[in-house]
């Protein structure tokens, strides 16, 4: 569509921003509303139901009798298999809807929020739908006077909640391997993002997910948030988000029932380009363009790139030779690739590293600076710092927006060792043209996915998470049934 039809489409919408518990909207408890303001201008979208400890406690109710009911859990997993495969083709039926609804909530580019967001959600949700009555449980190898069965069953309530940057894609990893599971599902969606969520429910009620199954609770960290991960009948809660906010979250499972807690936080990710990189091309497009990919709001950026000095220079030719592709446009523009940051306070902060990058003594070689100023939206340039020393605070801490740092080295033990001196280890990459070398700086790389020759490359069969202060627990993949399932022992004596 065009820009201006996407724009008309945008103003016809009528966005409902009551919570969706028990299989109903409903406005919050204590009748209290959030706005929930578009990056892409400043547009005040909806009022959202700010939803407090009333409205999770209603929720996690609904979502136990639910789940002691067994409307769910109790199905054969077939039948969920049926409805999680429909829920997945509704998602794609509303696809325009739902990607203009994450557009306008977050300022991603629409052509993503289309191509990616809402196809990799419905992908997600039928991944676990088709793998669930293909996961068989086990008999241990006993004596002939036992029969032992080892079986996986539902946790019960799980509490899922999620971040601003991927809205539909986070929910859906918690959601695909919960509910496949048979699980209840609370979810709280990022305040700054959370129409999909509410969207995302009422298609999964319309799919045949019975009521109370999934319930969606938008409001703040520190009252629904915390409401629920302190709630003493949760049993699990699956996290994304701030590494800050992931170490309250386990603080909060010890405070309470010890619910299972994991959680998928934060990263500063390396990306290591050796002299003998087989292709440079295509590890410079690969590096820029996996920094810069939803304005470099993604966890696993590869925001720390240490580039041999022997190719330093040609590898920053072209990459200041792609940096224009990435020029800042509007969301709504189909040929938009860098769109908005979530909101003023990311603007703020992104502001702030690139300030302390110059002031530290970086080169700013590209960008730097805000644009579309005058669109009462949120924007700034792809940013590129070379030069980076390992203690500036834009080589330390998580940016979570587009800028990038370059270091150069000469010894690659050097630069694995720099790229450990981190807290996180959420990803990282090498590109080598020597196998050994590879598999080598593999395996020394302290982190939860490692590219090699690439970078952000992988499907639903692979896990992502975290070593060290990036989380805990694996999204993605069979294993993600381990967060959501507990592992019982039926011994039975015989004879
Ligand atoms: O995360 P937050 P945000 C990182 C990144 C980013 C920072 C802030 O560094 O700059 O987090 O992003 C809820 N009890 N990542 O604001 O604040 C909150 O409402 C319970 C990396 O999204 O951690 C939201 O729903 N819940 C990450 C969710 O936690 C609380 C992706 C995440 O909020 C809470 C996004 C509390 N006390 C951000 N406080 C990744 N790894 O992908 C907040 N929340």
């Amino acid at each position: 569509m065009q820009t201006t039809q996407w724009h008309e489409r945008a103003a016809q919408l009528k966005i409902d921003g009551r919570a969706f518990i028990n299989g109903q909207r409903v406005a919050a408890e204590s009748g209290a509303v959030f706005d929930c303001i578009s990056p892409i201008d400043g547009r005040n979208l909806a009022s959202v139901a700010r939803c407090d400890v009333a409205d999770v406690d209603k929720a996690v109710v609904a979502a136990r009798s639910a789940f002691d009911d067994r409307r769910w859990a109790g199905l054969a997993p077939t039948e969920r298999k049926r409805t999680l495969i429909k829920f997945a083709d509704l998602l794609l039926q509303n696809r325009e809807e739902l990607a203009l609804l994450e557009t306008l909530d977050m300022g991603k580019p629409i052509k993503y929020s289309l191509s990616v967001d809402v196809p990799a959600s419905a992908n997600c949700i039928r991944w676990y739908g088709e793998a669930v009555d293909k996961i068989y449980d086990e008999i241990a190898p006993t004596a002939d006077s036992a029969l032992a069965l080892i079986t996986r069953e539902p946790v019960g309530v799980v509490a899922a909640i999620v971040p601003w940057n991927y809205p539909m894609i986070m929910a859906s990893w918690k959601l695909g391997p919960a509910l496949a599971a048979g699980n209840s599902v609370v979810l709280k969606p990022s305040e700054k993002s959370p129409l999909t969520a509410l969207r995302m429910a009422e298609i999964a009620l319309e799919a045949g997910i019975p009521a109370g199954v999934f319930n969606v609770v938008p409001g703040y960290g520190h009252e629904a948030g915390s409401a629920l991960a302190l709630h003493m009948d949760v049993d699990c809660i699956g996290f994304t988000g701030s590494t800050r906010v992931g170490k309250l979250i386990i603080k909060y499972a010890g405070e309470s029932n010890l619910k299972r807690a994991w959680t998928e936080l934060g990263g500063k990710s390396a990306n290591i380009v050796c002299a003998d990189c087989p292709d440079l091309d295509a590890a410079v497009r690969s590096s820029i363009g996996a920094m810069f990919f939803n304005q470099g709001e993604s966890c696993n950026a590869p925001s720390r790139l240490f580039v041999e000095e022997s190719i330093k220079a040609q590898f920053l030719e072209k990459a200041l030779a792609l940096m224009p592709s990435f020029q800042v446009g509007d969301p709504l523009d189909e040929n938009t690739v860098m769109g908005a940051i979530v909101d003023g306070i990311q603007l703020k902060s992104v502001l702030s590293y690139i300030e302390a990058g110059k002031t530290e003594g970086a080169k700013l070689l590209s960008g730097g600076v805000q644009q579309r100023s005058d669109s009462g939206g949120c924007y700034v340039s792809p940013t590129l710092f070379d030069g980076v020393d390992s203690s500036m605070t834009i080589a330390r801490e998580e940016i979570f927006g587009p800028v990038l740092s370059v270091f150069g080295f000469s010894d690659l033990q050097e630069a694995i060792r720099l790229a450990n001196a981190t807290p996180y280890g959420l990803q990282a990459a090498v590109w080598t043209s020597d196998l050994n070398k590879a598999i080598q700086t593999a395996r020394a790389l302290k982190a939860g996915t490692v590219h090699v020759n690439a970078y952000d490359e992988d499907d639903m069969t692979v896990p992502f998470g975290g070593y060290k202060q990036s989380g805990n627990g694996r999204d993605k993949s069979l294993h993600a049934f381990d967060k959501y399932t507990e592992l019982k022992t039926t011994w039975m004596r015989i004879g």
